[in-house]
């Protein structure tokens, strides 16, 4: 058994829960997870012992709780320096705390038109004008952070950060929804979508059996 256990919700619908699993996975950091059905008659009982307020992810390290996405990223990049959760630069720690804070508390045309659902494909989807600004917005900072601090490597940053993990549920709906970016987004999504850590999660999505009707898109798709 770990120190550290993530409390995360469904796997193919949970974004919210992806990103602090990412940073786990995507580092090989040793933890636990426990599973809840998001929406159940069960999700209010087995999240009661937790502060959270019936919400995840959340992160138990012993006696600790620590709750709310951007902050459980923030204290697995302090607990663990050597993984360099944030760039070394000052700067581009900077615009990856400024990005990774936009995505936390934007898009909401986005998120509520295009929920995540790894394991289906929504052919022909088209987006709503206010989600296509959305989605220009979110490729014109994956650009952004690619030509001026993406030099050393194929992440946001170069290195992996946890600018990365905060974007891993973009991908995930940019690649169900089948939307098309220029040549620099489209090779982040590529990078992030084929990393092993995203292929691990899509794999435990695909393999769960719960529907969520409320997270269903009202686009005709096709399973993967
Ligand atoms: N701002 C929170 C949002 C967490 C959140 O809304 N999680 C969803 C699952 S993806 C949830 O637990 N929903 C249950 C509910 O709203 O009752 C965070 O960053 O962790």
């Amino acid at each position: 058994m770990s120190d550290l256990q993530l409390v995360i919700g469904n796997c193919n619908y949970s974004s919210w829960s992806l990103r602090p699993w990412f940073f786990l996975a995507y580092h090989g950091v040793d933890f636990d997870v426990k599973r809840v059905s998001l929406f159940t008659e069960t999700m209010e009982k087995e999240l009661e012992p937790y502060f959270s307020d019936g919400k995840v992810p959340v992160l138990r390290d012993r006696e600790l709780e620590i709750w709310d996405t951007l902050a459980i990223l923030e204290y697995l990049a302090e607990c663990f320096p050597e993984l360099q959760g944030w760039p070394e630069d000052v700067r581009a720690r900077a615009v990856a705390r400024s990005v990774s804070a936009e995505m936390h508390s934007s898009f909401p045309d986005l998120r509520s038109e295009m929920p995540m659902n790894c394991r289906r494909r929504f052919v022909g989807f088209k987006p709503s004008p206010a989600a296509e600004r959305d989605i220009q917005r979110v490729a014109a900072i994956w650009r952004y952070c690619r030509e001026q601090f993406g030099r050393n490597g194929p992440w946001l940053f170069g290195r992996f950060s946890v600018a990365d993990c905060m974007f891993a549920p973009v991908v995930m709906r940019f690649v169900g929804y089948e939307i098309e970016l220029d040549k620099t987004a489209g090779r982040y999504m590529d990078t992030l979508y084929n990393s092993h850590a995203a292929r691990t999660w899509v794999a435990l999505g695909q393999a769960e059996t719960e529907v969520i009707k409320e997270d269903e898109a009202p686009w005709p798709s096709e399973a993967i």
